[in-house]
């Protein structure tokens, strides 16, 4: 789809400059030339001419050209109708400032990162649980706006496995940079092996005390596969296996969930999680290491 834009682009940019250079010519000969003169009626002939052939014909052809390329373009990227097997569905939902991406054959919800198979069309149906964000990963194609109560569809193929960048593109709050969408395209066996090790992920609860405080407080709003069911955060249940935190503010190392558990509202000020500062530190810091063991 990328590909499609680009050549677009340069076939747009080509014929651009192909006018300007004719314009600039003509208006350095009409410069240089020495000047004519004709009697009236000659001289409306002429400028009829000009205004006809330079300023309705030429300006018409051009653009049909355009849209003769242009057109064809734009209709193969949309999502429709495949002649072999459907594309995988995925949905991905903008909040602020965090991005939801579920399978929903497979049952399989993560957060800050989208995971698809190489070589397939993929489609993508975008919506959004409050302002208008925008979905965009500018290596895999065009961008389209996430509308809350409306469901936009956008198919986008990976042609070889790679990490790719998204980045939310409407403006949609303080947050709004801190809000990127970790893109991996797999070899299809990887990418079933990377579902599957989510679709019934055992997690292994955490024990004591900070267990409690776990369900007390993060479980009623993050979920955690077979632990707790909030479902207004992000998902946690593969926490540890994801390469960043807080929607690409943090690099997702060891220690870096315990820093992001005490310092998120600075790291992120804004987000829609409370502070922790009556948590006792000890259990907080017990919480983040667990979290960190998150890994399908
Ligand atoms: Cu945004």
């Amino acid at each position: 789809m990328a590909r499609e834009v680009a050549l677009l682009w340069w076939v747009m940019c080509g014929f651009a400059s192909v006018v300007l250079l004719v314009l600039t010519a003509l208006w350095v000969h009409a410069m240089r030339r020495a000047p004519r003169r004709f009697d009236a009626a000659r001289a409306d002939t002429l400028n009829r001419r000009w205004l006809i052939g330079g300023g309705l014909l030429l300006p018409s052809v051009s653009v049909a050209l355009l849209l003769l390329f242009g057109v064809p373009a734009g209709q193969r990227l949309l999502p429709l109708p495949l002649d072999g097997e459907p594309p995988l569905r995925i949905e991905v939902i903008g909040h602020q400032w965090w991005w939801e991406v579920r399978y929903p054959d497979s049952g399989v919800v993560t957060a800050n990162q989208l995971h698809l198979p190489a070589g397939r069309p993929v489609d993508l149906q975008v919506s959004s649980a409050d302002v208008i964000h925008s979905f965009w990963v500018p290596r895999l194609g065009g961008k389209i706006d996430m509308l809350p109560g409306r469901h936009n569809r956008i198919r986008l193929q990976a042609d070889r496995p790679g990490r790719f960048r998204g980045q939310c593109s409407e403006f949609c709050g303080t947050q709004h940079s801190h809000m990127i969408l970790d893109v991996q395209a797999h070899a299809e066996a990887d990418f079933q092996a990377w579902l599957q090790a989510r679709r019934e992920p055992q997690v292994a609860a955490l024990p004591g005390p900070p267990g409690e405080v776990f369900q007390a407080r993060c479980g009623q709003c993050h979920r955690v596969a077979g632990i707790s069911d909030g479902a207004r955060a992000p998902d946690l249940s593969d926490i540890g296996s994801r390469k960043s935190l807080g929607g690409g503010v943090l690099s997702n190392e060891p220690g870096a969930l315990r820093r992001w558990l005490r310092e998120h509202q600075r790291l992120k000020p804004g987000n829609a999680m409370p502070l922790h500062d009556d948590i006792d530190p000890d259990h907080l810091g017990a919480i983040a290491d667990w979290l960190e063991t998150l890994t399908p």
